[in-house]
C-alpha cells in the first residue's frame, strides 16, 4: 500500500461548511474559517463532512475524510454527486409556481431512502392560489407516511423551524421553489454571508452556485444546495430502487416469483395491489420509469 504523503499528528481536525467544486471553507472552530482544497483530483469531499488537513500557510489541503454517518448524493453514467454529507434530514422544497416535478420528488426521496435518510416535504408559497393543486398532488405523500409542511417562508416558518430543531437537515429542490428565501428566513445574515462565500470560493455570482451550511443552534444546522434539474439514481440497482418506495417495499417476496420485476409478471403482488387502488398509479410509474431506466443501465454494462 502506498504510503500517506502527509504527516498524520500534524494534520488539524475541521468541518466542512462550504463547497465548490474541488474548494472548501472549514470551519475549525465556531466563526473561525479556513479556504481548503483537496489534493490532484479528489473531489469526494462534501459539506458536512468531518475532515482532516494540513496548513498551507493561510489555507489547506484536506488529506482525509471521517467515517460518515450519511452521505446524500446522486449519480449519473460516469459520477457521483455528492450533496451532504452527515445530515440526519433531508427536506424536499416545492411550490406550486413555478410547477414542480413530481418524478423529481420521487427520486429524491427514493435518494434519501436508499442512503437511510429520513425525507419531509415542504410546499412552500401556500399565499399563491396554485398552492391549493400542489397540495391536493402532495396529500398522496402524506398517506405514504411523509411528513407535508406548507408554509410561505415570505410569512411564516415556524412550521419548519420546529422540524430542524436537533438535526443536520439539507435543503434540496428545483430552482425558483424558495429554498434561499427559507434560510434567509432562518438564518441573519445568510445573503452577505453567501456573497462572501462566492467571493472567497470564486463562484462569482450572488447565488447558491455552491452548497453551504448554517447553524441553527447547538444541535442543529441546515445546508443550502444548488438547485437541482434532475436526480440520477445509477448507483441503485432495480431491486434497490423497490426497496426505496416505501409502499412496495413490505410487499416484496410476496410475488409468485422470487426475481419479480414487477412489470406484467403473473401473481405479482406489487401488481395486484396496484390493481386494488393500494398503490397509487403515479407513485407505480415513477418506479417503473426509474427500474426501468436502472436495467436499461445494467444490459449496457453487461
Ligand atoms: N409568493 C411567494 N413567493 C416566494 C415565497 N418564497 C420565495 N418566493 C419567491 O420565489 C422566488 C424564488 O425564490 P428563491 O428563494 O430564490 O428560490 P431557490 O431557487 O429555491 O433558492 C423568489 O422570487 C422569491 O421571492 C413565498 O413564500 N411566497
Ligand atoms: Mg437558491
Ligand atoms: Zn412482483
Amino acid at each position: 500500500m502506498a504510503r500517506p504523503t502527509y504527516d498524520a499528528a500534524a494534520l488539524e481536525p475541521g468541518w466542512v461548511v462550504a463547497s465548490h467544486g474541488r474548494r472548501y471553507r472549514v470551519e475549525v472552530e465556531p466563526g473561525a474559517e479556513i479556504d481548503c482544497m483537496t489534493r490532484g483530483k479528489r473531489s469526494d469531499v462534501a459539506v458536512g463532512d468531518h475532515v482532516r488537513f494540513a496548513r498551507t500557510g493561510d489555507g489547506g489541503i484536506i488529506e482525509t475524510t471521517d467515517p460518515r454517518r450519511t452521505l446524500f448524493y446522486r449519480s449519473d453514467a460516469n459520477r457521483q454527486k455528492l450533496i451532504a454529507a452527515n445530515v440526519t434530514q433531508v427536506v424536499m422544497v416545492v411550490a406550486g409556481a413555478p410547477a414542480f416535478s413530481e418524478d423529481l420528488v420521487n427520486r429524491c426521496l427514493v435518494g434519501a431512502e436508499h442512503a437511510g435518510i429520513r425525507a419531509i416535504i415542504v410546499l412552500n408559497k401556500i399565499d399563491l392560489p396554485e398552492a391549493a393543486r400542489a397540495l391536493e398532488t402532495l396529500e398522496l405523500y402524506r398517506s405514504l407516511g411523509y411528513d407535508l409542511v406548507p408554509l410561505s417562508a415570505k410569512r411564516d416558518l415556524s412550521p419548519l423551524k420546529a422540524r430542524l430543531e436537533g438535526h443536520t437537515s439539507v435543503l434540496v429542490g428545483q430552482s425558483g421553489m424558495g429554498k434561499s428565501t427559507i434560510i434567509n428566513g432562518l438564518v441573519p445574515h445568510a445573503a452577505a454571508r453567501v456573497a462572501e462565500i462566492s467571493i472567497a470560493l470564486g463562484t462569482g455570482k450572488h447565488t447558491t452556485t455552491h452548497a453551504e451550511l448554517y447553524h441553527l443552534g447547538p444541535d442543529s444546522h441546515i445546508i443550502d444546495s444548488p438547485g437541482l434539474q434532475e436526480f440520477g439514481l445509477h448507483h441503485l440497482t432495480p431491486v434497490d430502487a423497490a426497496n426505496a418506495f416505501v409502499e412496495i417495499r413490505p410487499l416484496l417476496g410476496n410475488c409468485r416469483f422470487r426475481d419479480c420485476r414487477h412489470m406484467s409478471e403473473p401473481g405479482c403482488a406489487v401488481l395486484d395491489a396496484v390493481a386494488r387502488g393500494e398503490i397509487s398509479k403515479r407513485r407505480f410509474g415513477s418506479y417503473r420509469r426509474l427500474a426501468d431506466e436502472l436495467s436499461r443501465k445494467r444490459a449496457a454494462w453487461e
